[in-house]
């Protein structure tokens, strides 16, 4: 659905008084960094490696180094692009599935250091870490665990190469707001001529906390995605969306962490905080390939109402071209939906009117906004105040009109809130609104601030 621009100024954006009595402390919430990275709400990946020149999406391992070659490459593009379409970090591929490293690691050939890119004096994660320090975007790197193209995966040696590559990136790049330990692990692949198929029980082969501890202990307000120690968690699909209940709480159990249909919604009653990241790409591949497109934007708006919208961080992937620039058909959309959204929220409706809010009733709790004058709004957004956790299990959205309470008729369920929740609704002139939460864990609290 696309909100036409004539609806835009009747955007309510709502931050609900507080509520009654404090919440008693139980059940989880997060750490300074997790708050911290909700806060960022969008961010982008950047796939670009050898699958790029090669027109694939999982490289075999043996595809030849001296094919990565960028002609026009520029880092300060990307940044300055991810940065107009309001991405507030980025996550470079430092190596996919394939092997391949895009900086001159020492532990392996299998590098940029062998590819014509700069006469091999290239450095991808060097030029984008410095890129982003200089425009001021947050760093992040995805180091595929799997790699195709090392004879020794599946043995000790391996996993001791694997460390060393964190170790590397930790000493010579960062700090990074993000690493990502990519699940697949696929089977199959050259492993230094070998072509076979071998498979690892991931949630013991990797030893995932002690590469925790390499990147913490360097730098420790790193997020952690994949593995068995995240700080936070895949939605469990790759379309861009989030399920409208979302909780943040889950459990650190590794068959639950590969559970995509407790991924995609939390576990209400989970032990600890765990909130959910959406990544989907801009085009139906991850990596750039010629004849595909960019998303339309009505496309992109729906991905942002399902991530954002629901509880969730927006991971947005933009596949960087042949010549390593982020393509121009790309970017085009991405900027307009990004504008389109600053508009959208832009005018916030309820920003000097006080609620009045009623004592519990049948332990609802309700706020009442009262407008002087008819107002037509047609999208509210909900936030909880997180750091105390998160509490509402169903709420209600009325509107007052000609002397009748009537429901807004929406097509998402209003479950919960967590970070933040967008409704949309069709435009509806009302005289009051009314917010009631109807089921909570404990008495909610909902942010006043903003975050
Ligand atoms: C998946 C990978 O297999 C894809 O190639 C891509 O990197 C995506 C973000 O994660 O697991």
């Amino acid at each position: 659905m696309m909100l036409k621009k004539s609806f835009i100024l009747f955007i309510a954006l709502l931050f609900v008084a507080s509520c009654t009595q404090q919440p008693s402390s139980s059940g989880p919430v997060p750490t300074a960094q997790q708050l911290e990275w909700q806060q960022m709400e969008t961010y982008a990946f950047i796939h670009f490696g050898l699958n790029t020149f090669n027109d694939m999406e999982w490289g075999y391992g043996d595809t030849p180094a001296e094919t990565f070659n960028p002609t026009d490459l520029n880092c300060e593009q990307w940044v300055l692009t991810l940065k107009a379409c309001g991405m507030k970090g980025v996550i470079l591929t430092a190596k996919h599935h394939d092997g391949f490293c895009l900086w001159p690691t020492e532990t392996t050939d299998y590098s940029i250091k062998n590819s014509p890119y700069k006469n091999g004096q290239g450095d991808v994660v060097g030029e984008l870490c410095e890129a982003c320090r200089k425009h001021g975007l947050k760093f992040g790197v995805y180091l595929s665990p799997w790699d195709r193209h090392q004879a020794s995966y599946g043995s000790d040696d391996y996993v001791k190469l694997y460390h060393q590559q964190i170790q590397e990136l930790v000493d010579h790049y960062g700090p990074f707001f993000e690493f990502w330990f990519d699940g697949a692990n696929g089977g199959d692949g050259w492993y230094g001529g070998a072509k076979e198929t071998r498979s690892i029980k991931a949630e013991e082969y990797y030893q995932y906390d002690k590469a925790r501890d390499i990147i913490w202990s360097k730098y420790p307000n790193t997020m952690i995605f994949g593995g068995t120690v995240p700080t936070l968690r895949w939605i469990g699909n790759e379309e861009g969306i989030a399920k409208a209940t979302q909780w943040c709480n889950y459990t650190l159990d590794f068959d639950d962490l590969n559970n995509t249909k407790l991924l995609a919604s939390g576990i209400s009653d989970g032990n600890v905080w765990l909130p959910a990241e959406v990544d989907v790409s801009i085009r139906p591949g991850w990596f750039y390939h010629d004849n595909e497109q960019p998303k339309s934007l009505d496309q992109l708006l729906d991905i942002y109402y399902h991530s954002v919208g629901r509880n969730a961080n927006l991971l947005l992937n933009f596949p960087v071209d042949k010549t390593g620039r982020i393509s121009v058909a790309d970017s085009t959309w991405a900027v307009e939906w990004y504008q389109m959204l600053q508009n959208t929220f832009a005018n916030d409706l309820l920003k000097d009117c006080k609620p009045t809010t009623n004592k519990p009733l049948e332990n609802h709790q309700e706020l009442i906004y009262s407008f002087d004058q008819p107002t037509t709004l047609q999208c509210l957004m909900l936030q909880e105040d997180i750091a105390k956790g998160q509490r509402v299990e169903r709420f209600s959205i009325n509107y007052y009109r000609n002397g009748k309470w009537l429901p807004i008729e929406t097509d998402e369920e209003t479950t919960t809130i967590g970070y933040k929740r967008i409704i949309r609704f069709k435009p509806v002139e009302m005289e009051k609104l009314r917010i009631r939460i109807i089921k909570s864990m404990g008495s909610v609290s909902i942010n006043t601030k903003g975050y």
